[in-house]
C-alpha cells in the first residue's frame, strides 16, 4: 500500500482495536484502492478515504423482552448507518449470537460498495442483535422483534434508512418488525424490504440473492467459455441464500452435491434434493443432519468446514464470514475447482482469496456476487414508491440485467486500474468511485 493509505489503515487499526472483522473488510478495500488514490489527488485532498472508513452514525441499544417462562431477557441491538452519499442507508438486520459492533460495522462497510454497484440509489448500513433465534418459540421471536423495533423505529424511515433481512431474519421476522413500526408510527410505508407479498413485498426478493449469485457466476464462467452445465457445485449453508442458489444453479445445468448448516454437511452424490432441504429448513426449521433420514444414499458429516473436501468445479460459500480458510482453498484447488463466488459476506479468509486468485481460479467477491438481494430490495422500494407491483418475470429480468452490469463494471474497473481479471479490486474500485464522487460533490461536512 502507498504511505498514505498504509498510514490511514494504521490509524483505523489504532482507533478500532477490538474490531477484527471490520479491520479485515477495511484492509481489503483500502489495499485495492491504491491505484485510485494515485490517480485521484482530489479525493485524497478532500479526505474521502479517511471519511469513508468512519460510520456516519452508530446506534447501540438495549432490547429487553419476556421469554415463554416469564423470565426477562436482555439483548444488545445495533444499527450502523455507514454512508448516505448516494441514497438512504440500506442493509439487512442479522440475529445471531456472534453479532458484535465489529460484525455490524464490517457488514455496513461492505454494503456501501455493494449498494453502489447495483446502480440503484442506496447508501450503506447494517444492524442486528446478539439474540439467538435458535430454539425460540414463535411468540418469543415476535416479542423480541417488537421490542427491537420499539427502539429502532426512531432511527429509520423510508427516506432515511431501510433495513431488510440477513442471517436469522427472514419473512416471519420482517413481518413482525413491519407490524410494530406501523403501529408505533401510524404510517404504512416501505420502511423495510423483504416484506410479505400481501403488504408491499416484491416478487423474487426471496430468490434474489441466490439467483443473482448464479447469474454472476454464469457471467464469470462465460468470460472463459464455460458454463454451469454438467459441473458439480458445492454450496455451504442451507438458509435463504443457499436454497435459491441451489435452485438457480440446478436450472442452469449444475448438479449440487453438498450443502451444510452450522453443525455439519450432507453429501448426496445423486444431487441434493431441494424439496427435502426446503421442508427441513423453511418449514420444520430443523438440522440438516435430518436429510439422511429422508434420502437414501446420502451422507452426513459433523463439522461444517468439512464441506470443502467434497470435489467440485464450482463452490458457492453461502453461510457466514470467514467460513473458508487457506487449507480448504488448497483442498478445493487440488480437487479440480474452477470458480468460486461468494453468496455470504466475506466468507473467504484473506489468505484463501489470495491463494485462489494465484491458482488461476475465477473468484467473485461477495459485494459483487451477492448484490442481487439488495438490488431487488431497491426494486421493492421502487415498487412501493410507485404503489405498483411488478411480475416475477419483470423483477427477475431486472435482477439478471443488474448482475450482468455489476460483472461488466467490476471487470472494466479492474482492467482500467491495472488489475485485469481481478474482480476483488474491480468491485471495490467501481463501487467506491460512485460514492466517492458523490461525497466530493456534497462537501466536507459529510
Ligand atoms: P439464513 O439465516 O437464512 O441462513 C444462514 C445459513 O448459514 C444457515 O444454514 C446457518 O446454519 C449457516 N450459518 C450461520 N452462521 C453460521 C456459522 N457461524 N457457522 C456456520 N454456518 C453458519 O441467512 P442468509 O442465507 O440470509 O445469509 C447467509 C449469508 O448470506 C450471510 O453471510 C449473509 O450476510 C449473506 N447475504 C444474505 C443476503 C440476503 O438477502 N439474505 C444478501 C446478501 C448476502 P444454522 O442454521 O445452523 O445456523
Ligand atoms: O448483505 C446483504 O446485502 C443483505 N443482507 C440484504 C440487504 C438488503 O437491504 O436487502
Amino acid at each position: 500500500m502507498s504511505t498514505y493509505l498504509q498510514g490511514l489503515m494504521d490509524a483505523v487499526t489504532a482507533k478500532n482495536p477490538h474490531e477484527p472483522e471490520f479491520l479485515q473488510a477495511a484492509g481489503e478495500v483500502l489495499a485495492s484502492l491504491e491505484p485510485v488514490a494515485a490517480k485521484r489527488q482530489d479525493l485524497v485532498d478532500a479526505g474521502v478515504f479517511d471519511r469513508i472508513v468512519e460510520p456516519e452514525r452508530a446506534v447501540i441499544f438495549r432490547v429487553s423482552w419476556v421469554d415463554d417462562s416469564g423470565k426477562v431477557q436482555v439483548n444488545r441491538g445495533f444499527r450502523v448507518q455507514f454512508n448516505s452519499a448516494i441514497g438512504p442507508y440500506k442493509g439487512g438486520l442479522r440475529l445471531h449470537p456472534s453479532v458484535t459492533l465489529s460484525v455490524v460495522k464490517f457488514l455496513g462497510f461492505e454494503q456501501i460498495f455493494k449498494n453502489s454497484l447495483t446502480g440503484l440509489p442506496m447508501g450503506g448500513g447494517k444492524g442486528g442483535s446478539d439474540f439467538d433465534p435458535k430454539g425460540k418459540s414463535d411468540g418469543e421471536i415476535m416479542r423480541f422483534c417488537q421490542s427491537f423495533m420499539t427502539e429502532l423505529q426512531r432511527h429509520i424511515g423510508q427516506f432515511t434508512d431501510v433495513p431488510a433481512g440477513d442471517i436469522g431474519v427472514g419473512g416471519r421476522e420482517i413481518g413482525y418488525l413491519f407490524g410494530q413500526y406501523k403501529r408505533l408510527r401510524n404510517e404504512f410505508t416501505g420502511v423495510l424490504t423483504g416484506k410479505g407479498l400481501s403488504f408491499g413485498g416484491s416478487l423474487a426478493r426471496t430468490e434474489a440473492t441466490g439467483y443473482g449469485l448464479c447469474y454472476f457466476m454464469r457471467e464469470m464462467l462465460a468470460a472463459v467459455g464455460k458454463s454451469f452445465k454438467g459441473q458439480h457445485v458445492v454450496i455451504s449453508g442451507s438458509g435463504n441464500v443457499a436454497i435459491y442458489a441451489h435452485q438457480k444453479a440446478t436450472q442452469l445445468g449444475g448438479k449440487v452435491v453438498a450443502m451444510s448448516d452450522s453443525a455439519g454437511y450432507i453429501y448426496d452424490p445423486r444431487g441434493v434434493d431441494l424439496d427435502v432441504i426446503q421442508q427441513l429448513k423453511e418449514v420444520e426449521r430443523v438440522r440438516i443432519s435430518e436429510y439422511v433420514n429422508r434420502v437414501r444414499g446420502a451422507e452426513y458429516h459433523e463439522g461444517s468446514a468439512g464441506i470443502w473436501s467434497i470435489p467440485c468445479q464450482i463452490a458457492l460459500p453461502c453461510a457466514t464470514q470467514n467460513e473458508l480458510d487457506l487449507e480448504s482453498a488448497k483442498t478445493l484447488v487440488k480437487n479440480g475447482l474452477i470458480a468460486l463466488a461468494e453468496g455470504a459476506n466475506m466468507p473467504t479468509q484473506p489468505d484463501a482469496v489470495e491463494y485462489l486468485q494465484q491458482s488461476g481460479i475465477l473468484f467473485g467477491p461477495g459485494k459483487a456476487s451477492n448484490a442481487g438481494g439488495v438490488a431487488v430490495s431497491g426494486l421493492e422500494m421502487c415498487q412501493n414508491s410507485l404503489r405498483r407491483s411488478w411480475s416475477f418475470e419483470e423483477v427477475d429480468g431486472y435482477l439478471d440485467e443488474i448482475m450482468r452490469d455489476i460483472y461488466a463494471s467490476s471487470a472494466a474497473a479492474a482492467a482500467e486500474y491495472g488489475a485485469p481479471g481481478n474482480l476483488v479490486a474491480g468491485a471495490n474500485i467501481a463501487g467506491f468511485l460512485k460514492v466517492a464522487d458523490a461525497m466530493l460533490a456534497q462537501g466536507i461536512a459529510y
